[in-house]
């Protein structure tokens, strides 16, 4: 990875390397700590812009609020560190990853009144799985390790802590030659990848695991809303593994990974093998919306100026 000039630290820009903190941090013994992922991207026009900002920024502070965290500052301050820490750093495209934590102080579960931090890091982070995957599709596999119940983690909180659940499923994917994980909830049925949202196309029409045990994702509801607007037909509803097998479409979403189609489930070919007419238009879409090339979706990107 490489290092960007400044980091954003409880509401300072801090040279990249001085971004430190104590080994006693709370949330690194606990995962008691939320983040967002975002990204910024280089409009046509040279000029970059941020993808639902306000959005991640919100949820960000809904995690917080799950979790019990305090904020010390107001989403518009952290909206407007999110910019400036971009524009500083001198990036066109790139990731944006604020993360709320739990200091040092006490020691113990129920030391929560550690100061709360916050920090924003910057840096460029190309094709989630990879280019070919964006381009060819990638390849998933069912994995050993059910996604969290609802009442274990909060699935709506994107929580430090609920990662530990994704890394054993990603880890266990890839060591198995496969792209990413599959995950099923505890009551059998999809929920979601370690770390994207889910969906599949079948005869035209499109399906996405409601919002129940997923985290729900921005990216998602913005494919969610383009489809509607392009006319296609979506239901967010449950379905099986078996029926995804059956699907002559699949993709996911995600911010790392935007719209990733799959080829393949379970070593068993998805549709043609290759990405399909509404993963392909979505794909373009959804580009042209990031570039700042579709008015009618000027109001999702924040300008960095
Ligand atoms: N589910 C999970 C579990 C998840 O982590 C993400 C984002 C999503 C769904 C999609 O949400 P959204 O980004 O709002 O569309 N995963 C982040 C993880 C990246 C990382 O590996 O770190 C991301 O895409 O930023």
């Amino acid at each position: 990875m490489e290092k960007s000039d400044y980091i954003w630290f409880d509401g300072e820009l801090v040279e990249w390397d001085q971004a430190q903190v104590h080994v006693l941090t709370h949330t690194l013994h606990y995962g008691l700590g939320v983040f967002e992922g975002i990204r910024c991207y280089e409009g046509t026009a040279g000029q970059p812009a941020i993808f639902r900002l306000p959005e991640h920024v919100d949820r960000l502070f809904g995690s917080a609020h799950i979790l019990g965290l305090s904020i010390p500052f107001t989403q518009e301050q952290i909206i407007n560190a999110c910019v400036e820490t971009v524009r500083v750093n001198k990036l066109r495209a790139c990731y944006i990853r604020p993360i709320v934590f739990l200091g040092a102080g006490e020691m113990g579960l129920a030391a929560v009144h550690n100061p709360v931090r916050v920090a924003i890091i910057v840096w460029s982070w190309g094709a989630y799985l990879g280019e070919d995957g964006v381009r060819k599709g990638v390849r998933l596999r069912t994995s050993s390790f059910q996604r969290m119940h609802v009442n274990t983690h909060m699935t709506k909180a994107k929580a430090v802590g609920n990662y530990v659940n994704s890394i054993l499923a990603a880890v266990e994917a890839r060591r198995g030659g496969y792209d990413e994980a599959m995950m099923l909830d505890v009551d059998g049925y999809v929920s979601e990848c370690s770390g994207e949202n889910i969906f599949i196309v079948r005869r035209g029409r499109v399906k996405t695991t409601p919002h129940t045990s997923i985290l729900s994702g921005i990216t998602r509801d913005a494919v969610l809303e383009v489809l509607r607007e392009d006319g296609v037909a979506v239901v967010e509803e449950r379905f099986t593994r078996d029926e995804t097998y059956l699907a002559d479409e699949a993709f996911m979403t995600g911010t790392a990974a935007e719209v990733t189609p799959v080829r393949e489930i379970d070593d068993r070919q998805i549709g043609t093998g290759r990405p399909g007419p509404v993963t392909l238009t979505l794909q373009q879409r959804f580009a042209a919306i990031t570039r700042g090339e579709d008015r009618g979706h000027a109001g999702w990107l924040t300008p960095v100026r």
